[in-house]
């Protein structure tokens, strides 16, 4: 870098000098020329780049929203889009135009024009108002996102770890058990922190890596964190929600499309997917979730084929010695007890 910039300054130098040699006059006469004739290049390859990077990366954008939320975050996207774009197109083919058109000559004098109200008004009020519109239907979004989810919602609760997503189902009840985070005992069957003298614990379903939701019906999250910030990222959906520890926050959507009938669309490998959006560690690129939407009727069936956590753990607390016992998730047999709790 340092032997650049001396490069750099000395044919800087070697050309103010040849300058000199060949008349100051004409040289700025003629770099004025250059520099107009590129400043207007810049404008037309600039706009047609413009242009192709969209041609060339339309198909590969996320496709469709598929939640009811998701649909108005991208509307609002596209109409942001739309204003800041004819903006955009405006002022900067005025601005390269006008330093071409304008550029300097000898017959030409500077028109001096210092102030004027009307415009100062103008072009603060209507950015003003624009801006104003936007931010308030982003504020209305937001809040029916963050706000009480409808009576029939589903409720489920997401749990960010290094390095994994837990999720917990209410169970019968439709009531999520209390817990306390000195409860937390990976090796006995408890990732949670579940009570388990609460009733409400007894049917809390538990599972990592795969959540399940029920198409056109609510689904209202319920988010924490067990040791640093982490996000749940909805991409599919366009939801996103930071996951803090002791302090949990919840949005809530209705996922519009099964998992199948995204398939039939984008393709056999299509899933919907849950990632971590926030640098959470050196882990944090394999916080890669699934969400599986399906019918009620197969939500049933996969709901009814989990165990409990606490049936497990009383198990487990039965045998003779409960240190033997490997602790191990409800699905898949992922082995929990390599990952212990940092923080
Ligand atoms: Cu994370």
């Amino acid at each position: 870098m340092l032997l650049g910039f001396v490069i750099v300054f000395q044919i800087a130098k070697a050309s103010e000098y040849v300058a000199i040699l060949r008349g100051e006059e004409k040289t700025r006469n003629e770099s004025n020329r250059i520099n107009a004739f590129l400043l207007l290049a810049f404008l037309i390859l600039g706009l047609i780049g413009v242009w192709y990077c969209n041609e060339r990366l339309k198909g590969k954008i996320l496709g469709e929203a598929a939640s009811d939320h998701g649909e108005r975050i991208d509307s609002m996207l596209y109409i942001t889009i739309a204003v800041t774009g004819v903006v955009f197109l405006i002022t900067q083919i005025l601005l390269f135009w006008f330093s071409y058109k304008y550029q300097a000559r000898e017959e030409r004098k500077a028109y001096f024009f210092p102030h004027d109200n009307r415009l100062e008004i103008i072009w603060t009020v209507i950015p003003a108002i624009v801006l104003t519109v936007l931010v308030g239907f982003g504020l209305y979004y937001w809040f029916q996102i963050t706000g009480e989810a409808p009576r029939n919602a589903m409720v489920v609760e997401v749990t960010g770890k290094q390095f994994n997503w837990e999720f917990r189902y209410p169970g019968k009840d439709g009531v999520l058990g209390k817990k306390y985070f000195k409860k937390v005992d990976e090796a006995n069957n408890n990732p949670l922190g579940q009570i388990w003298e609460d009733p409400a614990n007894h049917d809390d379903i538990y599972t990592t890596l795969e959540m399940h939701a029920v198409v056109n019906k609510p689904l209202k999250l319920v988010i924490n964190a067990k040791d640093v910030i982490h996000d749940v990222g909805l991409a599919h959906f366009r939801m996103k929600m930071d996951a803090v520890p002791g302090i949990p926050t919840t949005m809530w959507f209705t996922p519009k499309f099964t998992t199948r009938q995204m398939r039939e669309k984008y393709g056999p490998d299509f899933n919907y997917e849950i990632s971590c959006d926030q640098m959470c560690g050196k882990g944090h690129f394999s916080m890669r979730g699934v969400i599986v939407v399906e019918s009620q009727a197969e939500y049933n069936v996969w709901l009814a084929s989990k165990k409990p956590k606490y049936l497990e753990a009383m198990a487990a607390q039965g045998s003779i010695t409960p240190a033997a016992v490997p602790a191990k998730d409800s699905i898949g047999g992922v082995s929990a007890t390599g990952t212990s709790m940092r923080n």
